[in-house]
Order: structure tokens, then C-alpha cells, then sequence
């Protein structure tokens, strides 16, 4: 017996607009004669709630959740016909400065690949969460930061991670547990950081966490005297949990610089965003926070730049917090032991067509930034990479029982410093308890 529940689609079938030229020069040259010219980073239309959506596209798609003899599977309806539009052109990012992001996705795509064979020869201890088709977000947006301000990524940013300045050995030998490791092989995966120069919180597994965390370093910052921009991410699933709400209400109210990158890419582990909300866009809840909120194609690298740019520029002015949400599609499953036999096929060909490595090597040799002979050389060069830094983590020891008992509690010899200066807050008179200080009445 088949019993089909309908679910609301997930996003609207609003037609695409043509881009209008916004005024704003981008900072690379125009493109020459006879090439192809693309539409700047601008709002193509506002939402039904006026929210500001960057895409030249809207998918007219949803996920039909279909129950066959007492079994749970999903199936699509819509159109998947669209053939996937160019990259916008940044506002922001120049010839040089492209390239240099264009070579972090790379790098990013080929780490994971390299992560993918060591855990099929069984050298991974755990499991291996890849970010496949996400790379653009993960580096695009955390490369639009300074070095003074904190990035809390999540499992698929690792993007991320290698743009705060962690090499892809330090990952292999994370997800290796090896001694060399940035966390010594104490947790194997993701869950590194450094908060010493990189500025760069640990993933946290309890999903939405990471945002009050972020929000207190803004706060932080803000008593030391500075205004810095924080960047985080939350899943789709994950932006459902109290933390969430709680961390970004605070960030929003103490108008503190959190930037949240909502990754909309339309699976919670098996869960079908139809399943997980029941709003259109996510960047909707940025109304109910008293927020600028924002919706991005997740697979246009210089759109998520110049929207996390701009969101940056907001925070170093003391205008408080961002919601970007980028929308786009896990193409793997939530990591290598998941198959996601549960996800229609529909959805993998439909968004392979809208890869963002693919689109931005596509980009940067239509606007003649790249030669055909110069990309060939950087994806070698980036190849090289990877393979010397997989056989330095290859050849990492494990760490040796001695050491068990170490690294594994923070010990009273470490001493976090003041970044930004030291924090204007009111010294507790030497000798008053709090107990005391609060029963002074007001009324003598
Ligand atoms: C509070 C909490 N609940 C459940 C989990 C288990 N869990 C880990 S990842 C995940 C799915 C996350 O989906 P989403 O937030 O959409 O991120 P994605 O994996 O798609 O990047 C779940 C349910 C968790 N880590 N924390
Ligand atoms: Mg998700």
C-alpha cells in the first residue's frame, strides 16, 4: 500500500531575474572584448518577507516523503531541467585575490579526497565527514576575514580550516590520530582548533553551540575595546536547536559581530529540510532577531564572499550581528559510513551541474584571469600538495602510552591572553563580596 504525505515545498519557483548592473566597479579590470561578461554580486529579488536573495536562480523543487509497504522513502517533484547559471562577479575580489581562493577549494576538494582513500586503507580512526560541494562556502567566506577576527567552523568547514592558515596534514593527522596532530592524536576528526594564533574555535559536536561561544568572543573583544567579526555555521538540522536561538538572540541584542552562515544544503543526516522547518528560507528567521539577513547560492564562491564582506565590515562598525543563508546540497552522505541511498538521485545530477570548483575555474578562465596551461599548473601544484602532506601524516607516529594522561585537560600553566587590550570593566573593590556589594540599598 503506497500513502504519500506531501510536504510544503522548501523553496519558492519565484522566475529569476536578469542581473542589473549595480554601479559598484569591481576591483578587477573589465573583461576584455569578446568575453563573457557576468552578473556583480547584487540582489537579483526579495523574498515574500523582503529578504535580500543574491541567486540568479530559485529551484522550483521538493521532497515527497513515500511510505511502501509500512518502509519510509523520498521521492522529488519539480523541475531539475535548469542548466546552472555562471558565477556572479565579486565586488570585491580581484584577479589575485581569486586565484588565491580558486586554490583553497582545490585544496580543499583534494584533501577530502585524499581523507576518503586513507579511511577506505583503514588509516582514519572514526569517521570521515567530507564537505563535497560545499568547499566554496567553507572558503570563500572565511576568507573574506582578517586575521584578528575568529572563525567556529563546523565538521564540513574545513575549507575553513585551511584558509585560518591549518595545512591538510594537520587534518590527515587528526583524522589519523597521530601524534603530530593539533589536538596529538587525543580526538581523532574534526575537532581541532587554535586559540593562540589562528583564532580558530573547535568544531563543536552539540549542534548549534558553537554560537554562544562565538557571541561571547565578540563580547570579549568588545570589552577588550574591539570590534571584531566572528564567523560561524550552522546547519540546516542543527539552526532547529535552543543554542541556536539562545547564542544568536544574545549576539543580536548586544548588536555583537557574529557572522551566521546558515549551510541550507537540504539533508540532516537522513532528515529532508521538508521535515526540519516549515518556513520557505531559513534567512527568515533573521526578522524575528532584529538582524540583516541574507540568502546566497552556497555554490557561488564570490557570492558568499561579498555578502560575508560586507557583513564583516558591519561588525568591525559596532552594527552587530549577520544571518546568511546559503543554500545548496550535501553531495555526499553525512559521512563515509552513510551511503544517503535515502537522497533521490535528482538532487546529486541536479547540483553536480552547479559544482563550485567546477563554476569557478569555469569563471576565472572565461574573465581570462587563468590560461588553460596555468590552471593545469595549479591543480598540479595543489595535487603535489596534498601528496607530500598525506606522507607526512602517513609517517606521523602514533602517540606513545606515556603520554595518555597529557594534553587533555587545560592546565593552570596556560594563560589566555588579552588579544585586543585590556577589558574596561569595573575592578570589584578589594574586600566587598558580590553578597555584599548587592545588599547596598538605595534608599537610606
Ligand atoms: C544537539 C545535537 N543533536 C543531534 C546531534 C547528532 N547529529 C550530528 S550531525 C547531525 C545532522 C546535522 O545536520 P545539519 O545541521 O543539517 O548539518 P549537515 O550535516 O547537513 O552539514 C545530527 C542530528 C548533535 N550532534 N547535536
Ligand atoms: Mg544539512
Amino acid at each position: 500500500m503506497k500513502q504519500k504525505t506531501e510536504q510544503k515545498p522548501a523553496q519558492s519557483s519565484q522566475p529569476a531575474q536578469s542581473g542589473s548592473k549595480n554601479g559598484n566597479a569591481s576591483n578587477g579590470p573589465a573583461p576584455a572584448a569578446g568575453k563573457k561578461s557576468f552578473t556583480p554580486v547584487a540582489p537579483q529579488r526579495k523574498n515574500p518577507h523582503g529578504i535580500p536573495d543574491y541567486r540568479l536562480e530559485v529551484p522550483n523543487y521538493h521532497t515527497i516523503e513515500e511510505w511502501t509497504d509500512g518502509k519510509l522513502h523520498y521521492t522529488v517533484k519539480g523541475d531539475f531541467s535548469a542548466p546552472a547559471p555562471s558565477l556572479c562577479e565579486s565586488k570585491y575580489l580581484t584577479k589575485e585575490t581569486s586565484i588565491k581562493l580558486y586554490r583553497y577549494m582545490l585544496l580543499n576538494r583534494k584533501m577530502e579526497q585524499a581523507l576518503e582513500n586513507l579511511f577506505k586503507q583503514q588509516k582514519v580512526i572514526g569517521g570521515v565527514y567530507l564537505g563535497l560541494g560545499q568547499e566554496g562556502c567553507s572558503c570563500a567566506s572565511a576568507f573574506a576575514l582578517k586575521k584578528e577576527d575568529w572563525v567556529g567552523p563546523m565538521i564540513r568547514n574545513q575549507g575553513a580550516m585551511l584558509v585560518r592558515g591549518f595545512t591538510p596534514a594537520d587534518t590527515m593527522m587528526q583524522y589519523m590520530a597521530k601524534a603530530g596532530a593539533p589536538t596529538k592524536g587525543r580526538d581523532s576528526g574534526s575537532h581541532y582548533g587554535d586559540v593562540k594564533d589562528k583564532n580558530v574555535v573547535a568544531p563543536i559536536s552539540h549542534l548549534g553551540d558553537s554560537i554562544p561561544v562565538m557571541a561571547g568572543l565578540a563580547l570579549g573583544a568588545r570589552l577588550q575595546g574591539k570590534n571584531i567579526a566572528c564567523l560561524t555555521f550552522v546547519g540546516d538540522g542543527g539552526q532547529s536547536t535552543g543554542p541556536s536561538y539562545e547564542g544568536f538572540n544574545f549576539a543580536a541584542v548586544q548588536k555583537l559581530g557574529v557572522i551566521l552562515i546558515m549551510e541550507h544544503n537540504l539533508w540532516a543526516y537522513s532528515t529532508p529540510v521538508e521535515l526540519q522547518f516549515a518556513c520557505k528560507d531559513l534567512a527568515d528567521r533573521s526578522i524575528g532577531y532584529g538582524v540583516p539577513g541574507v540568502i546566497v547560492d552556497g555554490t557561488d564562491p564570490n557570492q558568499v564572499y561579498d555578502v560575508t564582506y560586507e557583513a564583516a565590515q558591519r561588525a568591525y562598525k559596532g552594527e552587530g550581528a549577520t544571518l546568511i543563508e546559503a543554500k545548496m546540497m550535501r553531495m555526499r552522505g553525512h559521512a563515509m559510513h552513510d551511503a544517503a541511498a535515502y537522497v533521490p538521485k535528482e538532487y546529486f545530477d541536479y547540483w553536480k551541474k552547479r559544482d563550485c570548483n567546477t563554476r569557478m575555474e569555469r569563471y576565472l578562465l572565461d574573465r581570462g584571469w587563468l590560461t588553460e596551461a596555468e590552471n593545469k599548473d595549479l591543480i598540479a601544484d595543489v595535487q603535489a600538495q596534498i601528496d607530500r602532506d598525506r606522507d607526512i601524516a602517513d609517517a606521523s607516529p602514533f602517540p606513545t602510552p606515556e603520554t595518555v594522561t597529557e594534553g587533555l585537560y587545560l592546565d593552570n600553566s596556560v594563560k589566555i591572553p588579552f588579544k585586543y587590550g585590556k577589558p574596561k570593566v569595573k575592578e570589584v573593590q578589594k574586600g566587598v563580596k558580590i553578597g555584599e556589594a548587592s545588599n547596598v540599598s538605595h534608599y537610606k
